[in-house]
């Protein structure tokens, strides 16, 4: 079949059953995605085996909680960070932290601290890491009480919540920074996430010749009144996957130096990093 059919095709549809003027977006978008669906059908010759499955498969993702995880996983979230970095760039804004993807895994309503926090709930197992630093606008001053929404997944790579083996908001906080914009955090150093083993997700990128894994990785919102809000992540350098997330969150500017325990012996020796905790 031809474009011009299909949009003759198009017209018809949206000409038949009408009960209403609808919602004008909405009716573009969905003309538009169909009408890409109808030429892919017809580009690749799609079989009604292949549409039924594909069908199946999404009804499958969605049973799953899955679609999430999908979107990230074929490079959608982390277009929409790009589009947004080139409309950034267009109104003449630049600098500051790279934003990065937010992922499907974020709860609102995690408890809330003022200046720091301890982000797990007590647990031994893992690495003890911190986390510090300072909340600035794009005029380079701090911000105080900026509110810093971190949350990340355990030493396992499950994250609380999803992982119901974990308390409530285990590794989700909300720290209000101080009057200097400061905040920090004391937890436990995360592990890179992987897609659920024979999930859906997994399962696509399996055929597409992809692995499901993500680098080590600590989420975060950064807002405050007047101020745009920022979706980042750091990555925990060395990690094996450190770019080669499947997710393609990683960005220069975002993997900052971890230092061990040692370094921070030496640094301190050096009167510079004063510890906390
Ligand atoms: C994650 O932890 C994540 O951050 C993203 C973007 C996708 C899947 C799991
Ligand atoms: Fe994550």
């Amino acid at each position: 079949m031809d474009t011009k059919t299909i949009d003759q095709l198009l017209d018809r549809f949206e000409t038949t059953g009408v009960v209403g003027e609808g919602n004008p977006r909405i009716k573009a978008i969905t003309r538009r995605l169909v009408r890409d669906l109808m030429i892919a059908i017809e580009d690749l010759d799609i079989t009604s085996e292949e549409f039924w499955s594909g069908l199946n498969y999404f009804a499958e993702a969605g049973r799953n909680g899955e679609l999430g995880l999908i979107a990230p996983g074929i490079g959608l979230e982390h277009f929409l960070d790009l589009r947004l970095d080139e409309a950034e760039t267009k109104a003449g804004l630049q600098g500051g932290t790279p934003r990065t993807i937010e992922g499907p895994l974020y709860v609102a309503g995690a408890p809330v601290a003022q200046g720091e926090a301890r982000l797990d709930d007590g647990q031994t197992a893992g690495e003890v890491v911190v986390m510090q630093g300072v909340v600035r606008g794009t005029d380079g001053k701090p911000v105080a009480g900026a509110q810093v929404e971190v949350w990340h997944a355990n030493d396992k790579g499950g994250y609380s919540y999803f992982d119901t083996t974990q308390s409530a908001f285990n590794l989700r906080r909300t720290i209000v920074a101080d009057a200097q914009g400061r905040y920090k955090f004391r937890s436990v150093m995360p592990v890179g996430y992987s897609c659920p083993p024979g999930g859906a997700t997994e399962r696509l990128l399996q055929q597409l010749g992809r692995h499901g894994h993500r680098p080590a990785h600590i989420h975060f919102f950064v807002s405050a009144p007047g101020h745009r809000k920022l979706t980042t992540q750091i990555n925990i350098e060395n990690d094996p996957h450190l770019w080669d997330d499947f997710a393609f969150g990683t960005r220069d500017g975002l993997v900052p130096p971890v230092h061990t325990n040692a370094d921070r012996a030496a640094m301190n020796d050096l009167g510079v990093d004063k510890p906390f905790y």
